[in-house]
């Protein structure tokens, strides 16, 4: 039997869920393997760092990050494309790629680790089944939970979660869910009948955290049934348009963009932009103290080191605290790089009319790029 593809990750990773969800829409043949195998811990010097996901191919390729993922099957052959072939969505579904992943870190961490009374003992028999070994003793099993939860609580101040902020990412995060429930209550998908990198966006922290972990399920049960509904056909195999959206399962007819669909581009200018701005203006200031030449390198003492340092900028009348990842720019350059394939004018004028213009123009002064799976900067521009 041909070894199926390989999808190394765990239930709860926000990353894991975008390639998961990716892998079933397409029907491709995968098993899923624990972080926890020594499967995994054989590819580590491969990857050079603990980090998920990983799928390793029949053909013994490995492949990191959940976009290379996507790539890497689009490349190969037709198939429901994730990639729109008319030009404003394909720019649509990479600025949903970019703010999926990259944008609602502030709700999945409060949601997660906020709420430990009711949230808690789930995430703790999640993380052990993830990430203890088989059969592991409970001391041993407290030991990798206790760590992994220290991590996470670090991680999430490194977000900008604190006391003071937390109002204005619950109010935040409910102003979201209520315009993405109007938008997926018209259609089974971000742009119409089948799902696009958005979607697959998207759906890491619907899914893993907001979608999946007791208190923000339950809130998206209660506040946003389009939005749970969406989460449960990303997970599926099989097509279940409930119904909606184009009857062939097609995208939105003249590459047309919703008006629910615009009320949620606004919404990535209003809660988003100023913290990409933010982090590019810091990761310029960084680079021009850095006259030797990294090019190649990740300009860090430890190359799996992922970011570069904390920017400060004002979100919904707070200044917060978040911490710069090079990761996040070679995203935007996807963006960009969509963009400027387009040769429709009235991408420039939805851009416009979102107040989300800037995000063409944004730019570190050296492009992100990946090798040997890590991000690097490349050669001043
Ligand atoms: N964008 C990257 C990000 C992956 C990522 O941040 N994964 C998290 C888990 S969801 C991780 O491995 N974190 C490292 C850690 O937990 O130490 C990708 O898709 O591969």
């Amino acid at each position: 039997m041909a070894t199926p593809y390989r999808l190394f990750g765990t239930p709860g990773s926000l990353y894991t869920a975008k390639a998961r969800s990716y892998l079933r829409k397409q029907h491709v043949d995968f098993v899923e393997m624990p972080a926890a195998s020594a499967e995994f811990a054989a590819l580590l010097p491969t990857i050079a760092r603990w980090i998920i996901p990983v799928l390793t191919t029949p053909a013994g390729e490995v492949l990191q990050d959940g976009s290379v993922i996507i790539d890497h099957f689009e490349a190969a052959g037709p198939r429901l494309s994730a990639f729109p072939t008319t030009p404003i969505h394909r720019a649509v579904a990479a600025i949903f790629e970019l703010f999926g992943g990259e944008g609602l870190l502030r709700p999945a961490m409060h949601y997660r680790w906020n709420f430990d009374d009711v949230n808690q003992p789930f995430i703790a028999n999640d993380f052990v089944a993830a990430l203890a070994p088989a059969g592991a003793p409970q001391a041993v099993k407290d030991q990798v939970f206790g760590g992994a939860a220290r991590r996470m609580r670090a991680a999430m101040a490194a977000f900008g979660v604190t006391e003071a902020s937390i109002p204005a990412i619950e109010a935040s995060y409910a102003d979201f869910l209520a315009r993405l429930d109007a938008h997926l209550a018209t259609t089974p998908y971000l742009l119409g009948g089948h799902p696009t990198l958005g979607d697959y966006g998207l759906i890491g922290p619907l899914f893993a955290h907001l979608g999946r972990d007791p208190v923000p399920r339950q809130l998206m049960q209660r506040t946003a049934w389009n939005v749970f509904r969406w989460t449960e056909r990303m997970n599926a195999p099989e097509a279940q348009a409930d119904g909606l959206g184009p009857a062939d399962g097609g995208l939105f007819a003249d590459d047309a963009i919703p008006d629910t669909l615009v009320a949620l581009l606004r919404f990535i200018a209003e809660d988003f932009l100023p913290e990409l701005t933010a982090h590019v203006a810091f990761a310029n200031h960084w680079l021009a103290e850095r006259p030797d030449d990294i090019t190649g390198t990740s300009g860090l003492a430890n190359p799996a080191n992922r970011t570069i340092g904390v920017a400060r900028f004002a979100w919904r009348g707070h200044e917060i605290a978040t911490m710069v990842m090079p990761y996040r720019f070679w995203l935007l350059q996807k963006v960009q790089a969509t963009a400027a394939a387009c040769d429709d004018p009235r991408l420039g004028e939805l851009l416009a009319a979102t107040g989300l213009a800037p995000l063409l123009t944004l730019r570190t002064t050296r492009p992100v790029e990946r090798r040997g799976h890590l991000e690097v900067w490349g050669a001043a521009r």
